[in-house]
């Protein structure tokens, strides 16, 4: 069962001043005015511009075959033999991923490093006779690849003694917390899951939210914490890798006042964001490479095509998201050879499809401008120069025109988004016969919008940005040609 589903099979979720009421109360609904429109933090900014994370899920379910465990799992059935944290950070690394975020633990509560918090740990392992620390050896292995390390610590313990029971396991988890933004160096993610079933006494434990982002901002100050409510990135609403076709990085922090909120319009909320939202907080969208989240032998042959992880980018990087992609490592505690295989397909695939822009070298003129972020630097790479029109003008547009045809079927548009996320919605044209010929319409851009169409051969390019919140600014304009077909099925599409 996956977490929305467990969420409407009728799991309520209980939290202690989470302040649903009082931000509701708060309920910013009304638009932000042009000038105070959010901005990312440095640290948010940095976050999206990776595009791609690398999720990593292990733990003792990989043993037993589950997807969740119930917690009464002997910590004797864990034993990775040839657990190689490097192999995955290479893999990730060569396959442009920037980031990978690890279980240090999941419901069962099982914990992938020696922790003085509970005996149900590595350290009642056989795997290096009870010695090792998965945790570290991740941590390293990420940073002597030059990747960020995130970590996940699922609240829901199934476990714990204490779960259920108030402010003892609210303790416990925050000295897990602790334990793990302490001593391992420089952590850039904090992935928080909303889950909040059962404990093995049967009661539900009332989390302590803002205690627990309290410490993570004391403990680390730098690193993003993920769940549904934020603070810093927010779920995407689906765990499918599809960011809605209109997709804003800002939310109305009422909305969803805490991880696990579970109201029937939250998916489509947590999709769409919104434009008069008043926090900066753009979504993640977390999905597998196989059908589960947790290896299984009898899943080897579904791992995705490199086509559909093609899919897979178009519509969550290419929709304003962040791809956290999930892959499992097996029971000797490695990547299999098929996962491996298939990111190397997708690799190769981007490097091909982006590798040229093909509107270089196109004169470019605009409605309006403002010196010096003049129009010629949408066909930079750089995502910090850009193009700005004058104010808050409304029927921008910027035309491309090319010393010779060009032919493409794949556009992407970017916004300057350090400035903020301000366009509403675009329109692109190519010159046919003399006249104007509308070729596609969108919504938002963000920090990237891809588009996929028939090939279009053209010597004239017009990008219209008829409304939007403020000014448009945009980074980034760029068209390629990519393969003929269409990217293909995953897993969950044959
Ligand atoms: C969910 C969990 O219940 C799944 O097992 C998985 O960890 C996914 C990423 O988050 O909420």
């Amino acid at each position: 069962m996956d977490r929305r589903r467990f969420l409407l099979a009728g799991s309520a979720v209980a939290v202690l001043g989470a302040s649903g009421s009082r931000l509701a109360t708060a309920a910013a609904t009304t638009p932000a005015p042009t000038s105070a429109r959010p901005r990312p933090s440095p640290q948010q900014l940095r976050w999206q511009r990776e595009e791609l994370a690398m999720f990593v899920h292990l733990t003792v379910n990989t043993f037993t075959g589950k997807e969740w465990g119930d917690g009464t799992e002997s910590p004797a059935i864990f034993n990775p033999r040839k657990l190689d944290a490097r192999q995955w950070a290479r893999t990730a690394k060569a396959a442009g991923f920037r980031s990978m975020i690890l279980t240090a633990k999941h419901h069962d509560g099982f914990c992938l490093w020696p922790t003085a918090t509970t005996t149900h740990s590595v350290a009642s392992s056989p795997w290096k006779h009870g010695k090792g620390d998965v945790v570290r050896e991740f941590v390293d292995a990420c940073h002597a690849e030059g990747l960020g390390a995130g970590l996940y610590l699922s609240p829901w313990d199934r476990n714990a003694k204490s779960y259920g029971t108030g402010e003892a396991y609210n303790n416990f988890y925050i000295a897990q917390l602790t334990e793990l933004l302490t001593h391992y160096g420089k952590i850039v993610e904090v992935w928080f899951d909303g889950a909040n079933g059962e404990g093995p006494n049967g009661r539900k434990q009332a989390y302590d939210w803002p205690r627990i982002h309290a410490t993570v901002r004391r403990l680390q100050p730098d690193a993003i914490m993920f769940s549904d409510a934020g603070p810093d990135v927010r779920w995407i609403g689906d765990e499918q890798g599809k960011a809605a076709d209109t997709c804003w990085s800002t939310v109305d922090p009422a909305s969803v006042p805490y991880p696990g909120y579970d109201r029937p319009w939250v998916g489509d909320l947590l999709g769409h964001g919104d434009p008069h939202g008043s926090a900066w907080r753009p979504g993640e969208s977390d999905v597998s490479i196989r059908p589960g989240w947790f290896w299984h032998a009898d899943q080897n042959d579904q791992v995705r095509t490199p086509d559909n992880l093609m899919a897979l980018y178009f519509s969550s990087v290419g929709h304003n998201s962040k791809l956290l992609l999930n892959v499992p490592p097996n029971r000797d505690g490695l990547f299999e050879s098929e996962d491996i295989a298939t990111l190397q397909g997708f690799t190769a695939q981007r490097e091909a499809l982006f590798a040229h822009n093909l509107l270089r070298g196109a004169h470019v003129r605009a409605s309006s401008s403002v010196a010096p972020n003049l129009p010629a630097h949408v066909l930079d790479a750089d995502p910090d120069t850009y193009w700005s029109a004058a104010s808050t003008a409304r029927d921008s547009w910027l035309e491309f025109e090319l010393p010779r045809e060009i032919e493409f079927d794949t556009l992407e548009l970017g916004e300057a988004i350090a400035h903020g996320q301000n366009i509403a919605n675009h329109l692109v044209e190519h010159w046919e016969n003399d006249a104007w010929k509308p070729l596609c319409w969108g919504t938002t851009i963000g920090h990237k919008k891809l588009t996929r169409m028939d090939p279009v051969r053209t010597r004239k390019l017009r990008l219209s940005l008829e409304f939007g919140y403020g000014t448009p600014r945009l980074a980034r304009v760029a068209a390629y040609r990519g393969p003929d077909h269409r990217y293909g099925p995953g897993h969950n599409e044959k």
